[in-house]
């Protein structure tokens, strides 16, 4: 058998590298307006608040090589190279698709380290390897949309649930709620019917099922401090509504529209959500985020897989 080889672009958010980046990188997420000198500080803060800066660039990292050693330990048909491309800081999106037709890459797969498809998020990280591979002619991608339903991703959250759960009193697991979250977004979205809520909504309803749980609820979090409405309810309202409504004494949480420790997990869920639990005389659990877990990389890889097998029966 032949075997093909096969562009693995693993595209991602990206994190600053050290505290000189962080001005550069927050101009990229405000799509080339430089903030203002209180935003800078307000974000260096949250780096210094979870320990000077985010542990995101190396997860991601690890992310990408465990995902090509995984495919191209499972299967014979294909030889995986990765290449990592990033939204806000480098190695950009472009300098990925160059580095793979630098390399003689004529087919490849991407995907975003995100699960959920809004046109406002995943959509731009597809639109920028596609026009640059347009640019420079003679690659072709095929693009995950989305993975959030791969039997894994949720079986992991499922593993997650339970381990936080064997931290709770028996006698207590019936006053803990499961507070699944997302990154908000402009509630703009909602007027082309973004299937982003749908998606996140039918992911946390999966992993309930899957859990058997009872309570659970769900809420966006880290909304942008912009003038124009975010999706809502936001986390830290939710976490007020589900207290005084149920009382109870536990909160898990599973910010299942990321997949590694960094910023906004560390610093939103860990130390805000938390104060506020911990003010109600409530107890936060937030389980371990998927980063390298096998049962989430080998989700990541059944996704691929299944995208490869589809461009082949498609080209056939
Ligand atoms: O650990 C780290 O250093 C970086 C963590 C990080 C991740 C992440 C994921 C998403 N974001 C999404 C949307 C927006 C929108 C705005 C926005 C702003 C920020 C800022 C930082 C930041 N985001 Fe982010 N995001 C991460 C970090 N994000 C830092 C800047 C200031 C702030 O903290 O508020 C608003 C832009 C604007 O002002 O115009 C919108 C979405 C995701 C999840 C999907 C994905 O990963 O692509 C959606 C990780």
């Amino acid at each position: 058998m032949v075997t093909k080889k096969i562009g693995l672009l693993v595209m991602a958010y990206g994190t600053p590298y050290q505290k000189e980046d962080i001005s550069s990188y927050y101009t990229a997420i405000r799509h080339g307006r430089k903030p203002s000198d209180e935003q800078i500080a307000d974000l260096e803060r949250r780096y210094e608040a979870i320990g000077g800066l985010s542990p995101l660039a190396k997860l991601t990292r690890q992310q990408a090589d465990a995902l090509a050693e995984r495919l191209n330990m499972i299967q014979p048909e294909y030889e995986f190279h990765a290449y990592l491309g990033l939204k806000y800081i480098h190695p950009f999106i472009e300098d990925a698709v160059q580095a793979m037709h630098d390399d003689g890459i004529e087919h490849a797969v991407s995907l975003a380290l995100a699960p959920h498809y809004s046109r406002f998020s995943v959509q731009s990280y597809i639109d920028r390897a596609q026009s640059k591979a347009e640019e420079l002619g003679g690659i072709s991608i095929t693009s995950l949309k989305s993975w959030f339903d791969q039997p894994g991703f949720i079986a992991f959250w499922q593993k997650a649930i339970q381990s936080s759960l064997v931290g709770i009193p028996e006698n207590e697991r019936d006053q803990t709620v499961v507070l699944f979250t997302a990154h908000s977004l402009p509630e703009k979205i909602l007027k082309n019917g973004d299937p982003y809520p749908d998606q996140i909504h039918e992911t946390a309803q999966r992993i309930a099922a899957k859990s058997g749980i009872e309570h659970y609820a769900q809420a966006w979090q880290s909304a942008g401090k912009t003038g124009d409405p975010w999706l809502g309810p936001d986390v830290l309202d939710q976490i007020r509504i589900l207290y005084q409504n149920s009382g109870y004494k536990h909160f898990i949480f599973c910010p299942i529209g990321f997949v590694s420790e960094h910023l906004e997990v560390l610093y939103d869920n860990d130390q805000e959500c938390r104060k506020l639990v911990e003010s109600l005389g409530a107890s936060y659990h937030r389980p371990q985020m998927p980063d390298t877990d096998p049962t989430f990389i080998d989700a990541l890889a059944s996704a691929v897989l299944h995208a490869c097998e589809e461009q082949a029966t498609l080209s056939k």
